[in-house]
């Protein structure tokens, strides 16, 4: 072991007691490589996702039943679109640029949600994205906020916030709907048979094939579990489907009183490798999206800078 060697093993211990003090890591203190890397991998995804996940609600937009569907709607779309930008801005504080990072999207190098693959086929699919999908979402994003990373704690806990009033959007869509006609009730139990098992994919594979867990939750990335944090989603929502009148599609669904916690069915784990291999329903649909958005943004873009070095080269002139 040389010199440089000992140097990095004290530094790894010195940033290893710090994260075990509950300190926040700042982008300019010293990190291991792989907390880096570890940190670019997940933030950069969480970040893809929140953008890929306009699409699907994006969908119907031009089809809300009433102004006031369509406003609120626009207004949560518009929400996850920010928290993409804030979650960019997040992970280019590792040392990461924008363009790397939609590289790595469009050329389907890196991963986003598999539940963004899924299509949205009728109203009631919006009800079940907000009350479900964000549902998930903030459940996970919770015990992030106390991530080890400053940057990616803070980010979180605005969006926790914004996140809790799309929850409640969706929840009252499926309200309104199992409360309507007897046809408005069976879109809403058919919103919740596609979209139960997807969501429940959301939270990553089981503890004991989740590659990057252990790792994580020792530099305290990760707080709670994947099955852990998928428990507490299913305990969840359980309640507020049996308020809602509407039955999970799931036959071992039942409340264990010594584990207070529900048992549940297992995921169809082939199905989730399949989304995450690019063949879901939507996959390729949601990835030519995206690309043809930045490649009809570049005008913009090209504006954009050009109106800078304008202005740059102005303000150098005038000194
Ligand atoms: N989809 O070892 P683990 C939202 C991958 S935001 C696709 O357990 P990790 C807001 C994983 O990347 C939703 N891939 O991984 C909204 C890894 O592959 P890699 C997004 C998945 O990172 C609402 C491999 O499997 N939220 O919904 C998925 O420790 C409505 C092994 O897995 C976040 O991103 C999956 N579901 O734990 C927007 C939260 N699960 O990268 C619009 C932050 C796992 O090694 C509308 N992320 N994989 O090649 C996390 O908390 C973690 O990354 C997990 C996965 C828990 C998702």
């Amino acid at each position: 072991m040389d010199s440089s060697d000992w140097e990095l093993e004290e530094l790894e211990a010195a940033f290893q007691e710090k994260v075990g003090a509950e300190k926040r890591i700042e982008p300019k203190d010293w990190m291991p490589d792989k907390y880096r890397q570890t940190l670019i991998r997940q933030m950069s995804q969480h970040a893809h996702s929140e953008v890929v996940g306009m699409l699907p609600e994006g969908n119907w937009l031009t089809r809300a039943p009433s102004l006031k569907r369509k406003t609120i709607l626009m207004a949560k779309i518009q929400d996850e679109g920010g928290h993409g930008l804030y979650l960019y801005s997040a992970t280019e504080t590792l040392g990461i640029s924008r363009d790397e990072m939609f590289e790595q999207l469009h050329s389907g190098k890196a991963k986003y949600s598999s539940i963004f693959n899924y299509p949205t086929l009728n109203w009631a699919d919006i009800g079940a994205i907000g009350w479900l999908v964000d549902g998930a979402a903030i459940t996970n994003q919770i015990a992030l906020c106390r991530c080890s990373y400053g940057p990616y704690a803070r980010a979180m806990i605005r969006i926790c916030k914004e996140e809790s009033f799309h929850q409640r959007q969706g929840y009252e869509i499926m309200m309104t709907m199992a409360q309507g006609t007897e046809e408005q009730r069976e879109m809403a139990q058919d919103a919740l048979n596609r979209w139960w098992w997807p969501t429940l994919m959301m939270f990553g594979p089981n503890d004991a094939n989740s590659a990057n867990s252990a790792q994580s939750m020792k530099w305290k990335i990760k707080r709670q579990s994947n099955d852990d944090l998928r428990q507490k989603f299913v305990d969840a929502t359980v309640p507020q489907a049996e308020f809602l009148n509407l039955r999970i599609p799931d036959d071992k669904l039942k409340w264990n009183e010594e584990r207070k916690h529900y048992d549940f069915g297992e995921i169809d784990w082939e199905e989730f490798k399949a989304v995450v291999k690019g063949n879901g329903l939507c996959n390729r649909e949601r990835l030519q999206a995206r690309v043809e958005a930045h490649d009809g943004g570049k005008w913009v873009r090209d504006a954009a800078l050009a109106y800078a070095r304008k202005k740059e080269s102005r303000k150098a002139k005038a000194a």
